[in-house]
């Protein structure tokens, strides 16, 4: 940042002379990295309890960004109950509401609360066309099999606001972590699927009907094998209907054969149920066999197949690029391992504007590629960020190396995460902080935003 800064003054120091007889005020000159920061009271009159607002905007998990066709830009924080470890049962503790902040002049504030949504503790999602689905991956009780809650789609109005949807009934509850969307029929309505789903036994899918419910046919997938952590449903072969992407949890120990696996189910009318048509693995794409969280699927290389990107924990965290052959096959192609970031999913979008997709990371933790003074659990000791290793930009062919020109160290800001997005198509990413600063005698709380503007095009 400091060269940068350095050029902007002597920039204004020439322009000032050249006109110095002139007396008309100078434009202001626009930074291209900037943070913004603002103060914004959420404030949710009907919650059961206000402590929930502190886990459904700090959780590592469970919020995303998205644009109305108005063209504004929205932080959706999925609900999350308080203390979840407390519970043994959804049944125990009232489900938690939605909240959403609206981006107004570079500031990001307290928009609205869905009551409506019910979520214990709300993990992935999937924003595709005009709907956001999302998983919840509550884990309350000892016994896996019993966890369950709900898969909810919401429809991205005009206006940006959300109109809510319960995709599972009472009695089709899962542990949903995984969550996608997706057309696995060709008639144009959003389908959607969720594991380790119910009874923590396998893949659900749930295919939306005309009527705008949705019918559960686990039936139409032929799986065989380890329930995957994660999915998604994606049509590599334009011809209408999605295939299903699954990635494997699991390694946990030097990688072998088995580790780092990911399967293409691709529907077969001979037998109208979806078909293993690839699988392959890769355990050298890491040094510890990792266990997958996201999947994204896009082109990587501009030849019109898109490719398929996972995202993985277990010891350190990494992502993994398979390349589309074009002919329903998939080839090990880029992986990186990282030291010293945590991140926890991922986006994919040209962030430089040179027209090939790149990967932004949710960056969060503490360690010290993300944070200037790294220490565990000390969001405010850490007294800054870290921004270039979130920041993957595509060499054109798939493979990737972190954004390198500018430093971008920024000290001040002390968000819980970074989430990247674009605005007008320039790189931004979100930020939120809280102190437990509740107001007294409301169901409120003073959070700090900060928003990034990461102007590398
Ligand atoms: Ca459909
Ligand atoms: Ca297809
Ligand atoms: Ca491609
Ligand atoms: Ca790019």
């Amino acid at each position: 940042m400091y060269r940068y800064i350095t050029f902007i003054f002597f920039m204004v120091f020439f322009s000032c002379a050249d006109d110095a007889e002139i007396p008309i005020e100078e434009e202001p000159i626009e930074d291209k990295f900037a943070f913004y920061s603002n103060e914004t009271v959420i404030s949710a009159p009907n919650i059961p309890d206000k402590r929930y607002i502190i886990p459904t905007i700090s959780d590592v998990t469970g919020y995303t960004h998205y644009a109305s066709k108005s063209n504004e830009n929205f932080m959706l924080f999925f609900g999350n109950i308080y203390d979840e470890m407390s519970y043994n049962s959804i049944n125990e503790v009232e489900p938690a509401p939605s909240i959403v902040l609206r981006k107004t002049a570079n500031k990001w504030e307290f928009h609205k609360v869905y009551y409506e949504s019910e979520f214990w503790v709300a993990r992935n999602f999937k924003v595709l066309d005009d709907f956001i689905t999302v998983g919840d991956g509550s884990e309350l009780g000892n016994d896996p099999r019993k966890w369950g809650a709900d898969i909810w789609t919401a429809e991205i109005l005009f206006n940006g606001d959300l109109s809510w949807k319960r995709v599972n009934g009472i009695d089709t509850r899962g542990f949903y972590h995984g969550t996608t969307s997706g057309d696995l029929n060709g008639d144009g309505l959003q389908d959607v699927g969720g594991t380790p789903g119910i009874n923590h036994d396998g893949i659900n899918i749930f295919v939306q009907k005309t009527n705008g419910t949705f019918e559960r046919v686990d039936d139409i997938l032929n799986f065989e094998g380890a329930t995957p952590f994660t999915l998604d449903f994606h049509d590599f072969d334009n011809d209408g209907i999605d295939e299903i992407v699954t990635a494997d949890y699991g390694g946990g120990s030097v990688p072998d054969s088995d580790d780092h696996e990911i399967r293409i189910y691709k529907f077969d009318p001979s037998t109208r149920r979806f078909e293993l048509n690839f699988k392959n693995n890769e355990p050298n794409f890491y040094s510890w066999g990792k266990g997958a969280t996201s999947i994204i699927c896009k082109d990587l290389n501009n030849d019109n197949y898109d490719e398929i990107v996972v995202a993985r924990e277990d010891g350190n965290r990494g992502f993994e690029v398979w390349l589309n052959n074009g002919d329903g096959s998939f080839s090990p192609h880029f992986s990186h391992e990282f030291e010293n970031l945590d991140f926890q999913e991922f986006k994919i979008f040209d962030a430089n504007g040179d027209g090939y997709n790149d990967i932004l990371l949710n960056g969060y933790g503490f360690k010290s590629d993300f944070r200037i003074f790294p220490e565990q659990w000390n969001v405010e000791g850490s007294r800054g960020v870290k921004l270039n290793k979130l920041i993957w930009l595509n060499n054109g062919d798939a493979t990737f190396n972190y954004y390198s020109e500018q430093d971008l160290t920024f000290s001040g800001p002390t968000p819980f995460f970074l989430h990247p997005y674009l605005d007008n198509d320039i790189l931004h990413f979100f930020g939120i902080f809280q102190k437990e600063e509740f107001v007294e005698n409301e169901e409120a709380l003073k959070v700090y935003t900060w928003d990034f503007k990461i102007d590398i095009k």
